[in-house]
């Protein structure tokens, strides 16, 4: 634990824990998403959680990064999305079968439509519970790269996504959230949000060209996400890092070599996280304090990636190692991190 906010925890537990949490433990949930491979059936009812069909690499077989808080909490479900709210957060979860949205425009492939369906009620919820700033994404979808419809599928989600924030007035550059995109091993398209009353800030890595300006090489729809969000909760500085890979201007680089990659990502993340304590001059964020969840390509590949990172920062809050499809083919690493809420382990 450390001795920050209670307005936002995080706890990591093994989906066995997370079953047989107390009433008043469970009632401080927000929500979250729990890992394992096959997915595991945890209780999801009434709460906003997603079970992702994703290896755990590392401890238990199943685990689950829960989001708590202290406000007093309300449960609610419009269509397909679950959601719990407080006065000052509110998260949510959604998933859908690929095929469940019809798009008006016929070339959408069923991802791209699905996706754009998905956010456009993410933001009508958004807009009617009056939340309005967007913080934190997490989007998780089978067989991430590869090509269908004559497109990759990371770049069919880019161009749904894009569109629904278009669509809802949304912008698509700046003031945009921190998200990760992951390849599940099933389970349709899955997205949990955190989304606040408060004021968020969007943060850019100064090393990285900002995703929404990817040259088209990329696809021709730019990913529309931010480096991190950073929001003021309960006079806390908190802040949520994004995934992040080994990319440098907007080019992979290390192809082949895990390590290398690995110390691209730590590179990138300690350049994000300096960009927020230059925007919050309190927070005094420091990578050895923050909750790392680490993507692995090829799970082969696991001990040198956690040996790189515990060279580079030691023994963290917190760290979860998956197996997951990174965006891009040629990366075979992505980190993702938050920090300035209090964190549990179990
Ligand atoms: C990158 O930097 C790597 O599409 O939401 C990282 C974080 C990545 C979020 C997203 C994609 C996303 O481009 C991929």
């Amino acid at each position: 634990m450390n001795q920050a906010c209670a307005m936002l925890r995080l706890d990591v537990l093994p989906a066995s824990r997370l079953s047989q949490l107390a009433g008043d433990e469970r009632d401080t949930i927000l929500g979250g998403v729990c890992f394992s491979h096959p997915a595991r059936a945890v209780d999801t009812t009434a709460l906003p959680l997603l079970n992702v069909d994703m290896a755990v690499l590392h401890g238990e077989a199943s685990l689950c990064e829960i989001w708590h808080s202290h406000e007093p909490l309300q449960s609610g479900q419009v269509g397909a999305i679950r959601y719990r709210q407080g006065d000052t957060l509110l998260f949510g979860s959604v998933r859908l079968d690929e095929n469940a949205a019809v798009s008006s425009d016929e070339r959408a492939s069923p991802l791209q439509a699905t996706t754009e369906a998905a956010y456009q009620s993410i933001f009508e919820l958004l807009d009617t519970l009056a939340y309005p700033s967007l913080l934190r994404v997490w989007n998780y979808f089978p067989a991430i790269n590869r090509e269908s419809h004559a497109m990759e599928r990371y770049r069919q989600f880019n161009t749904g996504r894009q569109a629904a924030f278009l669509a809802k007035g949304r912008a698509v550059i700046g003031k945009v959230p921190a998200a990760c995109a992951l390849g599940s091993a099933g389970g349709g398209l899955q997205i949990a949000f955190l989304a606040t009353r408060a004021n968020m800030i969007s943060i850019e890595n100064p090393r990285q060209v900002s995703a929404y300006h990817y040259p088209r090489q990329y696809g021709l729809r730019s990913p529309t996400f931010a480096r991190a969000g950073l929001v003021r909760l309960g006079g806390h500085d908190i802040l949520f890092i994004s995934g992040t890979a080994s990319i440098v201007g907007h080019q992979t680089l290390h192809h082949g070599d895990v390590v290398a990659q690995t110390q691209e990502c730590l590179h990138n993340i300690t350049a994000v996280v300096a960009e927020a304590n230059r925007q919050a001059p309190g927070a005094d964020f420091r990578l050895d304090r923050l909750a790392y969840t680490v993507y692995v390509r090829h799970s082969e590949e696991l001990d040198a990636v956690r040996r790189e990172i515990a060279h580079v920062i030691g023994d963290p809050a917190a760290i979860v190692f998956l197996q997951a499809d990174v965006c891009r083919a040629d990366l075979q690493v992505e980190i993702e991190a938050s920090g300035g809420h209090a964190i549990g382990r179990r």
